[in-house]
């Protein structure tokens, strides 16, 4: 059964995509701006760059959650009926926790980085004052809180209309009870992104409220490695989890695009149980250098690292190759986008792999190789899921004109996004450390090529920006649109 999308639920799916679009963009210029100070073009103060770096680590990955929420919910409303109140409150909570993290940065001087490391934020507290440290964690308390709420809504309806997460994810085809094609795949990755998303929030909310007891109180502490241990189960399973909501977009547009089904079977399940349980269990590589962690944590951190996005990638990837496979489809910009998405995630994860070797990360870990990778991924995979799904929103609920800025903005986009993460990766390969807000004179060229490519990747995001904001209409008005026409 398939349920019409409330004009409600259109509507706040809309003011989701127009924030994510505009602090995409914000967010960028963030970016080139630590580029351009790191290449010696400009000269802000490392007080400053450490504010950037810190808005723009968390900006980027809390914006990428919002845009993947978005499309989550979109897709899903038409498999669940879920009421779009609760994804107002969140977006409600979202901002809030949002301005809060601001207030912390930019009015109280927070600059631990995004991940808020424990003990820094109490280091920092004491020279420089405890609010901004308790603005950020409390915005990013909120934050959470938000998603948690939204997770355990999505939970609650995955859970009575499939019998059980285990339904979702399709026990009952692996174990051989059913056969043929079980749950559709954006509930299938729902259950994935709830199972593992609400125990980082979880794990993070613990050492949130310890750091926050500790700041304000410090004969309260905490032992550093467990912190260590929460504050990265959060930060990595959270930053994983955009991409499997994102992702959602693909499998439903490519399907739009070809008008072919992309149906759930036993090795699709398979494949999504695997990510599941990898997901939540590698967060221990971002560990490898903690000499004090049990030797078998490192092991599977490492081992489990390589299997980690795999089976999701290969059966999503395989699948859009099958269902484009002479299926006569006309490229749309949308289209194009969800397919070319594909191969950034896909390229992104090769760099992962071979940082999550205990030996190369040794070498590699606190080196701009690291944002190399995950830079491939969330920009030529993620944001480019989210990029597309605007697209697809106006095309499904308010206008879209194809012409040829479309082709044009897309190769700008790939091309100099490329280039960008090929410049952090020549950089890791020169041992230039990660966040570090001055360069030595023999890496600020790389620094310069990736600030040139940063400004057209910011050309090619405008464009994309405009055209989306040139095709909304007031959603949730239109009487034409697929998902009415369904009822
Ligand atoms: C025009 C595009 C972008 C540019 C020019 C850019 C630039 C940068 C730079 C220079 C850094 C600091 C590198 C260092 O450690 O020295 C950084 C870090 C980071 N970026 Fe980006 N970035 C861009 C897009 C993105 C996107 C799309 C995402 C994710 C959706 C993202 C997420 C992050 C994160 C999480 C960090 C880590 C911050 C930290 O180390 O605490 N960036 N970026
Ligand atoms: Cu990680």
């Amino acid at each position: 059964m398939e349920y019409v999308i409330k004009p409600l639920a259109k509507k706040a799916v809309m003011w989701h995509l127009i924030t994510t679009a505009i602090v995409i963009l914000l967010m960028m210029v963030f970016g080139v701006m630590m580029l351009l100070n790191q290449g010696e073009l400009i000269s802000i103060s490392p007080e400053l760059f450490y504010k950037i770096m810190t808005a723009h680590g968390i900006g980027m990955i809390g914006i990428a959650s919002l845009g993947g929420l978005a499309i989550m919910w979109y897709f899903l409303s038409k498999y669940l009926p879920l009421n779009p109140k609760v994804l107002v409150a969140n977006f409600i909570m979202f901002l809030l926790g949002v301005v809060s993290v601001l207030i912390g940065i930019f009015g109280f001087n927070f600059s631990d980085g995004w991940t808020f490391l424990y003990p820094l934020p109490s280091q920092s507290a004491q020279f420089g004052g405890p609010a901004g440290a308790l603005f950020f964690l409390s915005g990013i308390l909120l934050l959470g809180v938000g998603f948690l709420v939204i997770y355990g809504y999505v939970a609650y309806h995955l859970t009575r209309v499939y019998g059980g997460l285990h339904k979702s994810l399709g026990w009952d085809y692996i174990l051989g009870k059913k056969t043929g094609y079980g749950p559709p795949p954006a509930a299938v990755a729902s259950t994935m992104v709830v199972i593992c998303n609400s125990t980082a929030i979880l794990a993070g909310a613990v050492v949130i409220i310890a750091s926050i007891l500790n700041i304000l109180n410090p004969a309260i502490v905490i032992d550093p490695l467990l912190a260590k241990h929460l504050t990265y189960a959060f930060g990595h399973i959270f930053a994983n989890c955009t991409i499997y909501m994102a992702v959602i977009a693909v499998y439903e547009g490519l399907s739009k695009a070809t008008n072919r089904p992309w149906k759930s079977n036993k090795v699709f399940f398979i494949a999504w149980n695997f990510s599941t349980i990898f997901t939540l269990m590698i967060y221990t590589h971002h560990l490898l250098m903690d000499f004090a962690v049990p030797k078998w944590m490192l092991i599977v951190g490492q081992v489990f690292s390589y299997a980690n996005g795999l089976p999701v990638m290969v059966v999503t990837a395989y699948g859009a190759l099958l269902i484009v496979y002479r299926s006569g489809i006309k490229w749309k910009f949308w289209s194009l986008l969800f397919f070319l998405s594909m191969f950034g995630w896909l390229s992104g994860a090769i760099p992962a792999i071979i940082d999550a070797t205990i030996v190369v990360n040794h070498i590699m870990h606190n080196t701009k190789w690291v944002p190399g990778h995950f830079h491939m991924y969330m920009g030529m995979g993620v944001i480019t899921m989210i990029f597309g799904f605007m697209s697809y929103f106006n095309h499904q609920e308010g206008k879209v004109k194809e012409n040829s800025w479309d082709l044009f903005s897309i190769v700008l986009y790939f091309t100099f996004f490329l280039g960008l993460c090929g410049s952090f990766l020549y950089a890791g390969r020169i041992s230039v450390p990660r966040r570090w807000a001055e360069h030595l004179p023999e890496w600020v060229f790389s620094d310069q090529i990736g600030a040139f490519c940063g400004v057209l990747i910011i050309c090619a995001s405008l464009i994309f920006t405009i055209r989306f904001f040139m095709g909304i209409k007031s959603a949730g008005s239109q009487e034409n649109s697929d998902l009415t026409k369904i009822a």
